[in-house]
């Protein structure tokens, strides 16, 4: 066994030490039966493919449905995000603060240490050179993942810019790189068999912000192991971004073209599993208007010479929540992932070999294999049993199935997705999934009022995440689970950022809730394409066009201000969707203040402020 990193370019054999010795030392302790270094190309692709059909990892998918595609099934306790298994290992836990699981370290990488020797028995150890963003940027960022999975793998092709050119671009400039250590946690010794998807019961996310460095051990979903999307774009540029002046968030980004021709660039951040990947591909309903994807999960913003905010998605492919994306609420996704390129994971199979998973299509297969690989019919559920009277049948596909495609298969991919500087940014929207009290939109005041707004998001939990599904919890900016240092520093940058730019070019802040729901249960606001009206209203208030109401929390639009024509909702439901009642806002006030308290010392003077001026204002 022998890995190097000594490639030959050309003629001139280069040497990058650090990778060298970091693959040879992760070599030495992992012990596995080959290193293989990935250069990304079609023909690797088709040899990891084929070798993981042959393992019953995946299935290939119908060449007429899905060119190119297949379809994993997960072990199911290996379905989501483990919050409570990631770590932040700062020197001092008061750099990680109230919301991060802290270990020392030295003692982490002491106990990861044990956990990773000989955990790659009878595997290949795969070298993952990768870029997030473009490599022609003014500060690319590579990462290198170590891993032993070969899902993995092939995830990262869709999901980074990855392989041979990347890693000839990070040597040739000498550029340093993220080493990102993972292994599912599952050696292999002689004679014994595999399984369709190894992983362990012991898992560790583990990131060590002051290094720069990703270990992860122990689970092969997807947050979990594509080391480059939420430990690396998140927690890590996080942490570099708050010691540079930027920001890394958890955001779409989305172009917009007023019927005038005018553009405007928009970032949002939701929760995981509240919107972004639909808001990003969406098809306005409203004439004239166009809309373009530029990313639909993570957003850096860095500050240009013009003073604006510009950005970027470091990303290159979409891992997308299957259930609800449907051709009804977000036919180009649909359209993307009909070009195949794609991994479909825990969503269910048909007989003919496609994918499908509730949303899907309106009619049902008439059957279908679920994700737990048991025969499931309409109606009925898994096996073909009769459910108990008032029973739920339960779902073909996991609420968190994913799709992973690639985002320039996206019909509405806006040209600029690969401009390494992006795009200026208009506005940024916060926004949650909260039943009651949350109005439809609402603009800050300025920018510190704006920050208060992220500061104390709130949403259900959903199933992007092991753990209770429904749950109000506070997230701010929507990174509750990605920020990658203490959050009151986290919130006191964003603060930061506003005293150290210019007012007038700083975006504009915005919070929505597409989610808020009436008496039946039912949605108050029909959402997906129909939010186009909301981004047109934004975009109004940008260019001081368009009227709204002061109230307590914030401008809401005024009457009329809204654009509804041809809007199939009742002027009930759309009032109590737009409603700010100080009665829900009352009751709301002690649950900001016990986040604060649990935010502690270091919650920012400024927020304190913008609590008192809200209750003040709601009397
Ligand atoms: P992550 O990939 O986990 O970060 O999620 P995301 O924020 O990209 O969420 P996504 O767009 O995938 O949506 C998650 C779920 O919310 C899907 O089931 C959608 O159908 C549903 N959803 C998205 N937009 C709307 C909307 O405007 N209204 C309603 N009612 N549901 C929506
Ligand atoms: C999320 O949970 O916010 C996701 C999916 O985008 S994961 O890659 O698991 O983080
Ligand atoms: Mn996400």
């Amino acid at each position: 066994m022998t890995a190097t990193a000594t490639r030959t370019v050309g003629t001139t054999p280069i040497t990058n030490s650090k990778l060298q010795s970091w693959v040879d030392e992760v070599a030495a302790l992992t012990e596995p039966d080959a290193v293989r270094w990935c250069d990304g190309s079609e023909a690797e692709w088709n040899e990891l493919a084929d070798t993981l059909v042959r393992a019953g990892t995946l299935v290939r998918l119908n060449d007429r449905a899905k060119p190119n595609s297949f379809y994993a099934r997960t072990d199911p306790e290996d379905v989501a995000r483990v919050e409570d298994r990631t770590f932040i290992c700062s020197a001092s836990p008061d750099d990680a603060g109230p919301t991060n699981n802290w270990m020392d370290p030295a003692e982490m990488k002491a106990t990861m240490t044990e956990l990773f020797r000989g955990s790659m028995h009878g595997r290949t150890m795969y070298v993952v050179p990768f870029c997030m963003g473009s490599p022609d940027a003014a500060q690319p960022m590579y990462g290198v993942e170590i891993t032993d999975s070969a899902y993995v793998v092939m995830s990262m092709k869709i999901m980074t810019r990855m392989g041979t050119p990347i890693l000839d671009a990070m040597i040739d400039s000498g550029a340093d790189f993220v080493p990102c250590l993972h292994s599912v946690g599952a050696p292999l010794e002689p004679g014994e068999t595999d399984v369709p998807w190894p992983c362990s019961d012991t898992k560790y996310i583990s990131h060590f912000p002051e290094e720069r460095a990703i270990w992860s051990y122990g689970s092969g979903y997807g947050g979990n192991s594509l080391l480059g999307k939420k430990c690396y774009a998140l927690r890590i540029a996080s942490a570099v971004a708050r010691d540079e002046g930027w920001l890394a968030e958890h955001m779409l980004i989305l172009k917009l073209t007023s019927p005038e021709g005018r553009i405007y660039h928009v970032a949002a951040a939701f929760p995981s599993a509240c919107g972004k990947t639909n808001l990003a591909l969406i098809n306005p309903t409203i004439p004239g208007w166009k809309a373009e994807t530029l990313g639909d999960d993570i957003a850096w913003m860095r500050f240009g010479a013009d003073g604006r905010l510009w950005a970027v998605n470091p990303e290159y492919g979409f891992f997308g929540v299957a259930p609800g994306t449907g051709w009804d609420t977000n036919p180009n996704a649909m359209r993307a992932m009909e070009k195949g390129n794609s991994l479909f994971t825990n969503v269910a199979l048909t007989d003919h070999g496609d994918v499908w998973w509730e949303g899907a299509t309106t009619t049902k297969p008439g059957h279908l294999t679920d994700w737990k690989g048991r025969s499931w019919t309409p109606g009925k559920g898994p096996d073909g049993v009769d459910p108990q009277p008032g029973q739920r049948i339960e779902p073909a596909a996991h609420p968190n199935s994913r799709f992973c495609t690639p985002i320039k298969q996206t019909p509405t991919l806006a040209p600029e997705y690969n401009s390494p500087n992006g795009v200026p940014i208009d506005a940024i929207l916060f926004g949650g999934r909260r039943k009651d009290t949350v109005p439809l939109v609402t603009q800050s005041r300025d920018w510190a009022h704006g920050v208060f707004f992220g500061a104390t998001l709130s949403s259900e939990t959903t199933a992007a995440a092991t753990g209770k599904v429904g749950v109000v919890r506070r997230d701010p900016m929507a990174m509750l689970p990605f920020i990658g240092y203490h959050v009151g520093d986290y919130l006191e940058h964003w603060l930061q950022v506003g005293r150290d730019h210019d007012q007038a070019k700083l975006p504009r802040i915005f919070y929505v809730n597409w989610f808020r729901r009436a008496d039946d249960g039912g949605f108050l606001w029909p959402g997906f394409g129909e939010n186009s009206r909301v981004l047109k209203w934004i975009a109004e208030r940008i260019d001081g066009r368009a009227d709204a109401d002061e109230t307590p929390i914030g401008s809401v639009p005024a009457a009329g201000s809204l654009d509804v024509s041809g809007l199939s909702v009742g002027p009930e439901d759309l009032a109590a969707a737009s409603a700010v009642d100080p009665e829900e806002w009352r009751a709301e006030l002690p649950l900001i203040e016990e986040w604060f308290d649990r935010i502690g010392d270091k919650l920012p003077a400024d927020l304190r402020t913008e609590l008192d001026n809200l209750r003040n204002r709601l009397g």
